[in-house]
């Protein structure tokens, strides 16, 4: 195994010596190799970690949001989309301030935008423009009392046209 790094023809000193200046570096190489995979390793885990935490911390998952919209179902042209806002316990929230973008997923779509109002504790209304039949999503923005901030897609299918 030696020999790979260590050719027989070392210069200088006995067998023993040449054997453990080629056995230090050996062990060198592989604890060096090993720390540069461990390294590696760990680089590759905190940026996986960090683009996870990226993508989730726009969402908080215990915030309950219920959204119902008016008429029922859904057609072109003016809507009123309603939210209630809770905690994880179920409560609501009040204070908020919500932000609605209505998008479809094809391309060339303008988005609608809506700024909400609490029409109550908890309950958000905010009247929406519709602009095309299909399938659309709707693009929850809040911002909580606590200033804690949250984004959330919901779905919003089968809006019919006139
Ligand atoms: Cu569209």
């Amino acid at each position: 195994m030696c020999e790979i790094f260590c050719p027989p023809s070392y210069p200088h000193g006995t067998l023993s010596s040449q054997f453990s200046r080629c056995f230090t570096r050996k062990v060198l190489t592989i604890k060096s190799a090993r720390n540069f995979l461990l390294v590696t390793g760990f680089l590759i885990l905190l940026l996986t970690l960090s683009a996870c935490r990226r993508g989730s911390s726009k969402d908080i998952p215990e915030i309950g949001i219920d959204l119902t919209v008016y008429p029922n179902p859904p057609s072109v042209g003016a809507a009123i989309i309603s939210l209630v806002l809770s905690d994880a316990e179920g409560r609501p929230i009040d204070g908020a301030t919500v932000e609605l973008e209505g998008n479809m997923s094809h391309a060339g779509m303008a988005p609608v935008f809506a700024q909400a109002g609490e029409a109550e504790p908890g309950h958000y209304e905010a009247p929406i423009e519709f602009t095309m039949g299909g399938d659309w999503f709707i693009l929850v923005k809040a911002t909580l009392p606590d200033g804690r901030k949250l984004e959330r897609q919901m779905d919003l299918p089968a809006v019919t046209s006139r």
